[in-house]
């Protein structure tokens, strides 16, 4: 049977190359061999405080970020998470699934309520809603990003804690995290992840950077002092993260590249001449989406629809296994 993939991104900023390294390139090549389904997870921006002008804005600008990468609506499902209400539905009964015990775990939760002074309860929970939207989609694989494993290990354990509690019900979901550009690393702070809500403009490549500000940001990019290419995450993050980078913009391993530089520099240029390479086609495809916002609101409504045909089923699964309705 053809594998069936979900995955999400948040409306929360501009989106970086770590994004798209880590997730949106992965997303693409799958796509011809799964039945996939991708979402703009706009409710999962709203854990933390938005702008709602900027909120509807980004979630627009995702969406059309997702098909200049490539992404076929014709052979996949994209759409607008708050457009398929199952989401907020599914999620509740989850977060009666899962215990206040194992959402206290999450180590997102930790570093994100740290940075805030004001924690909503939607931001404990998100890991629930995150539940749902894999599940909704009788998902089997979810591609995602290194820092994403722990909650895909919370989904697995709620969708085998219900079917264990009331009948199977979902399909147990297995992450999908790549070996190369799982973990894109800041430029100016390689040992913390590339974010586009951290405030570090200059260690952030962003998708829509022009060519000459991502050479700019590469060639300034920390490395460290002993003047050696190698590859070990560990004692030089810097490197190693060029080196990572390159190899996914390349597809190559970065064990593969390290032989091939004796220095810094070029190393820096050839990884900001690959990144340029892979964002410049995407850039100008995505200034032609942008251009038709109604061509491209018209694509999301016709998702939400496919996407509410398969969910709507499952919810119901899920609410006859509860006893409701
Ligand atoms: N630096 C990264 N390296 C590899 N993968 C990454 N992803 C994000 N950053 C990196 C993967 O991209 C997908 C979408 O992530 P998201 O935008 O929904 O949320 P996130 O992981 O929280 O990304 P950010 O940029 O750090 O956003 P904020 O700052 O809003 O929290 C996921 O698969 C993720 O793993």
């Amino acid at each position: 049977m053809t594998p069936r993939v979900f995955s999400g991104i948040q409306p929360t900023g501009e989106l970086t190359l770590g994004t798209y390294l880590g997730a949106l390139q992965r997303f693409v090549r799958d796509q011809t061999t799964t039945r996939s389904v991708f979402c703009v997870v706009d409710l999962h921006a709203i854990t933390v405080p938005q702008d709602p002008g900027q909120l509807a804005q980004r979630t627009l600008d995702t969406a059309a970020l997702y098909l200049a990468c490539g992404i076929d609506p014709a052979t996949s499902t994209l759409f607008v998470q708050s457009h398929v209400p199952e989401h907020s539905q599914l999620a509740w009964l989850l977060e009666c699934t899962v215990s206040f015990g194992e959402l206290s775990r999450m180590t997102q939760f930790k570093e994100k309520s740290d940075r805030q002074q004001f924690v909503s309860a939607g931001l404990f929970t998100y890991p629930a809603l995150m539940a749902a939207d894999i599940l909704l989609y009788d998902t089997d694989r979810v591609p995602v990003g290194d820092d994403q494993r722990q909650h895909l290990e919370l989904t697995r354990d709620v969708a085998e804690r219900f079917n264990h509690r009331h009948g199977d019900t979902f399909v147990v979901p297995t992450a999908d995290i790549s070996a190369v550009g799982a973990r894109v690393m800041d430029l100016q702070d390689p040992t913390r992840k590339m974010s586009k809500s951290v405030d570090s403009p200059q260690g952030t490549v962003l998708m829509l950077d022009e060519p000459a500000v991502i050479v700019r940001k590469f060639k300034r990019a920390v490395t460290d002092n002993d003047g050696e290419v190698r590859f070990d995450p560990a004692t030089k993050p810097g490197v190693s993260n060029l080196l990572s980078i390159l190899a996914a913009a390349t597809d190559t391993t970065p064990e593969a590249l390290e032989g091939q530089y004796q220095q810094y520099g070029p190393l820096k240029a050839d990884t900001a001449e690959a990144v340029v390479a892979r964002l410049a086609p995407i850039q100008a495809r995505y200034r032609e989406w942008t251009a038709d916002p109604t061509a491209l609101r018209a694509l999301l409504v016709q998702g939400a629809e496919q996407a509410h045909a398969v969910a709507s089923a499952t919810l119901a699964r899920a609410q006859q296994s509860l006893g409701l309705g």
